[in-house]
């Protein structure tokens, strides 16, 4: 019997607070604009992926995931599966001692447990615990750092899910993408008091993917290119500093306009790409209606490639706005549920 190597690990979701959407080279998962996430810690936002390989196995790669078997021939998890294998072999060159691991067929089994493609970014949990379970299972030395430059380009959004907290992700300038790259603003610890409030309207597949959507918007949007050349990069620096500050109310307004803005490029779209729906629009009404109550800022929307909502808020308000939540939208139809959220410590 040839042995089995095995590796597991879990990588949570993570919901931007400035947006990506757009790339400057599709190939490589180069975007047109920096933006930064939350991090989410809950147990039942993660994806859980164990990495295995031996010589035994058939030849071909495979990936399961929720039980399904993949297509891996895409070229993403290609880019990763082969990035990863190198830096194996680097290994295996400097000590022969060490088995070959990167010649042997790769087994990957992968359970979410949140709606697949619903706008909850499972893509971004997903590729980020695939890589992460690759590089445990052949035993890299790479940082988070390295490690999101290989998830990137699974999925741009990947990358943020190597870190805890808050995280950014820097846009980089190099053709080669070697300087786009997640970091961490802070983690979880210096702001621990952060929640946020899934709102799972719909748990169908989004009608739109993320990658043809955005491209389309970089082809036909007019507003597209002040939002990644002028407003991003402004909120870059306002959201960074208002993380730093624990100052919620701007923290607050800068997620909702860059929500706000990113749903305007959808809309700007030519065909437009509606991902917002009637239950949104209740969502984006209820955060109104508990801003105006409490005299300022106590909760914040924010929505991705769906019609899902992310509402952020402090635990010290907590009772205001998940209980007019559930007040509010609770017998309307299509609303799955509402959940307190910590924000992810750290990397795990
Ligand atoms: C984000 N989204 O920053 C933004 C907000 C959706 C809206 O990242 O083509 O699945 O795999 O790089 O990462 C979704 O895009 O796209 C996304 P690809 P991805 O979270």
């Amino acid at each position: 019997m040839s042995e089995i190597y095995r590796a597991s690990t879990t990588a949570p979701v993570n919901i931007a607070v400035i947006k990506y959407w757009g790339k400057r080279d599709p190939k490589l998962n180069l975007p047109t604009n920096s933006s930064l996430s939350v991090t989410l810690s809950q147990s039942d936002l993660r994806t859980h992926t164990t990495a295995s390989c031996s010589p035994s196995y058939p030849s071909e790669d495979a990936l399961l995931l929720n039980g399904q078997a993949q297509d891996v021939s895409g070229a993403r998890t290609q880019a990763c599966f082969r990035e990863l294998r190198a830096l194996r072999q680097t290994l295996e060159a400097s000590d022969s001692s060490l088995p070959k691991l990167a010649s042997y067929p790769l087994r990957i089994v992968s359970e979410n447990n949140f709606p697949t493609a619903a706008g909850l970014a499972s893509s971004a949990a997903g590729f980020a615990a695939l890589v992460r379970a690759i590089a445990n299972l052949y035993e890299l030395p790479s940082s988070p750092t390295d490690l999101s430059r290989i998830a990137r380009q699974g999925s741009g959004s990947a990358c943020r899910s190597l870190f805890g907290g808050y995280v950014g992700w820097e846009q980089g300038a190099a053709t080669d993408g070697s300087d786009s790259v997640a970091f961490q603003v802070a983690p979880a610890s210096y702001w621990p008091s952060m929640r946020a409030l899934i709102l799972v309207v719909s748990a169908a597949k989004k009608g739109v993917s993320s990658t043809t959507g955005m491209q389309t918007t970089v082809a036909t949007s007019s507003l597209f290119p002040s939002r990644a050349s002028e407003t991003v990069p402004r909120r870059m620096a306002e959201m960074q500093k208002a993380i730093q500050e624990k100052d919620f109310e701007t923290f607050g307004k800068v997620t909702m306009m860059d929500s706000n803005s990113f749903h305007a490029t959808c809309l700007d779209t030519y065909p437009p790409i509606f991902y917002l729906n009637d239950v949104s629009r209740a969502a984006i009404k209820v955060v109104e209606v508990i801003n105006e109550a409490a005299g300022r800022i106590v909760a914040a929307y924010t929505f991705d490639a769906g019609p899902n909502a992310v509402v952020y808020y402090l635990e010290e308000n907590e009772k205001l706005v998940a209980g007019l939540f559930k007040a509010a939208l609770g017998d309307k139809d299509g609303w799955k549920g509402a959940r307190g959220d910590k924000v992810e410590s750290n990397a795990d």
